[in-house]
């Protein structure tokens, strides 16, 4: 490929930085570069290199966390992170931020007050730090970062992920959905608003879920996410929102999210975390996350949605689509190269 330098004789090297998958459904092979000391990534076409599941894990899943997960809705999963493949992601999550289709959530709430009226959740913990000025802390947001670049897609199909959420979700089979990057930068007041991820898939089934994974270590004051235990069991349906507002997007099916704070029956549980520790939340379980109060540290974080053997197409009116879906029949098994699988057992 022009220019990518071949690197092929440096995969698998062991003990090398990143777990590097080879030949995956998405067709990229993570390579690690033994000159430069850090991580780069080479597209290869999947014919020339044998298909090889997900990175094997670092530890098992135990049938607590298991059980947990479909308890609560949400599982902390310590120490399941290779920290290398952390690293690996660093330099592509600022190749991400500088993607102008990458959104400035805190304008876009600034721009929605100002036009339409829009209600910014702001995080008064923020303004207590006084860490706040005009312009400082931004929380940024993008999707499907997988589709345009190779260091996101091998993220997403060769880390341990996918491993770990077919085991979790107990699927044969998983299906990468989307991955976002999400970051607050210190002094970012923007909550995000509490939400449904299943609200924003154009999918219906019990096996879908979200790997939040943090790249710096996350407290409540620095943006954890926060969940309504539970919630992925209620039986209610919530509009999607525009994320830093509880304002839904137009045209979209259920019911207003409520907000949490006010919400006494709801069982918030959100959890410190370090690098290498991730969150595992199923698309049903209502979350959302603080601002980061803090003056120096980042919060960032990529998250990847998946689904599992049960998971099927299904058109959510108003929710946002991804250019496949327009060959997407209802009811339809997701495969196909814009939902690609990540993981078959076996
Ligand atoms: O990172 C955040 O603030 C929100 C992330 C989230 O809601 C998600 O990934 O589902």
């Amino acid at each position: 490929m022009p220019g990518w330098p071949d690197l092929r004789a440096d995969v698998d090297q062991p003990g090398r930085g990143c777990r590097p998958g080879r030949g995956t459904n998405l067709g990229v092979a993570s390579v690690y570069s033994r000159n430069h000391g850090v991580c780069l990534r080479a597209p290869v076409l999947s014919a020339m290199i044998p298909v090889m599941a997900a990175a094997p894990l670092m530890r098992s899943i135990t049938d607590d966390e298991v059980e947990s997960f479909w308890r609560d809705g949400v599982v902390c999963l310590r120490r399941v992170m290779p920290i290398e493949w952390l690293e690996c992601m660093a330099d592509p999550i600022e190749v991400a931020l500088a993607d102008p289709l990458t959104a400035d959530l805190s304008q876009m709430g600034a721009d929605l007050a100002a036009g339409a009226g829009a209600t910014v959740l702001i995080d008064e913990a923020v303004d207590v730090a006084g860490v706040r000025s005009p312009g400082s802390g931004r929380f940024r947001a993008g999707t499907d970062h997988w589709q345009r670049d190779p260091a996101f897609a091998a993220f997403a199909g060769d880390s341990p992920l996918p491993r770990i959420v077919a085991r979790l979700l107990g699927s044969t089979k998983i299906n990468l959905y989307e991955d976002s990057v999400l970051v607050k930068e210190p002094g970012t007041p923007e909550r995000t608003a509490f939400h449904q991820d299943m609200a924003y898939f154009h999918v219906e089934g019990t096996q879908v879920c979200t790997a939040w994974v943090p790249l710096d270590p996350v407290t409540p004051s620095t943006g954890a996410l926060e969940f309504a235990r539970g919630s992925h069991r209620w039986e209610r349906t919530f509009r999607p929102n525009l994320f830093v507002t509880t304002m839904a997007l137009p045209d979209t099916e259920g019911e207003d999210v409520p907000d949490a704070r006010t919400q006494r029956d709801w069982d918030l549980v959100s959890f410190d975390t370090e690098p290498g520790d991730i969150t595992v939340h199923h698309a049903r379980t209502v979350h959302g996350a603080g601002g980061n109060a803090s003056a120096t540290a980042r919060r960032r974080a990529i998250s990847v949605r998946y689904t599992g053997d049960d998971a099927r197409f299904r058109h959510r009116r108003g929710a946002p689509s991804k250019a496949h879906h327009g060959s997407m029949g209802e009811g339809d098994v997701l495969d196909h190269e814009g939902c690609p699988v990540v993981f078959v057992d076996g």
